[in-house]
């Protein structure tokens, strides 16, 4: 066993984090917009590189609240996992509303570190890259203010094509355990070599 690594993943409304985990897990697409009424937890087992880990992926509903507001710390960590060893930050590629809502996230996050503990890795992912044709930006301006400024991931997939969603949780493993390397997360003692990984549901 490697361990248990916990994922909050987190962004506006009808951005796709439902579609996101659930063509991961079970290889479906609901066409429809059914908001997520309340926060729920997914547990698969994931086989990457030889080891097995016991992930925890929370899928809250997002905030009722305009992008801008300010939001209390307390109520980010009721949508997401209690101190999670990673987040995924969605947003829609055609909708900037959407990526405003994700800065507000990164922001929050870091603002609410607790002083002295580690940074948690952040993936940002534009999802619907099936409709790029209606992007509002291009991919490599988000890019490089995702990667260059805020340090965090980034990401492209399309749930509703299965495109980079496997990819998606590969990189996710890899940057908790990466950094477990570096603060003695028991996990990675277990992982072996991570560039030759493959990730596979078990
Ligand atoms: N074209 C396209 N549509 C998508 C994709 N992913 C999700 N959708 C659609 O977007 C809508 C919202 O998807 P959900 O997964 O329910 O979004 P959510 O972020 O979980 O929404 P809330 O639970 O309300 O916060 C649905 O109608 C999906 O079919 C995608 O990759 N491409
Ligand atoms: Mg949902």
């Amino acid at each position: 066993m490697g361990g248990t690594l916990r994922v909050a993943v987190l962004g506006a409304p009808g951005v796709g984090k439902t579609a996101i985990i659930r063509q991961f897990l079970y290889g479906d697409f609901p066409e429809s917009h059914r908001p997520t009424a309340a926060r729920r937890l997914y547990r698969p087992a994931v086989l990457l590189n030889g080891a097995v880990y016991d992930l925890t992926i929370s899928d809250g509903p997002a905030a009722h609240r305009p992008p801008n507001a300010q939001v209390e710390w307390p109520d980010l960590k009721s949508w997401g996992l209690r101190d999670p060893d990673a987040f995924v930050l969605v947003y829609d590629i055609c909708s900037p509303e959407t990526f405003e809502y994700v800065k507000m996230l990164r922001q929050q996050i870091a603002e609410n570190r607790p002083a002295g503990t580690p940074e948690v890795p952040i993936i940002v992912v534009g999802n619907k890259r099936d409709q790029q044709k209606q992007r509002f930006s291009p991919r490599r301006a988000l890019a490089v203010l995702v990667k260059k400024t805020w340090k965090c991931g980034y990401m492209e997939c399309s749930a509703k094509y299965n495109w980079h969603v496997v990819l998606l949780f590969k990189e996710l493993l890899s940057s908790v355990l990466a950094r477990g390397c570096k603060h003695g997360h028991p996990a990675i003692r277990l992982q072996g070599a991570l560039h030759t990984s493959r990730c596979s549901l078990m």
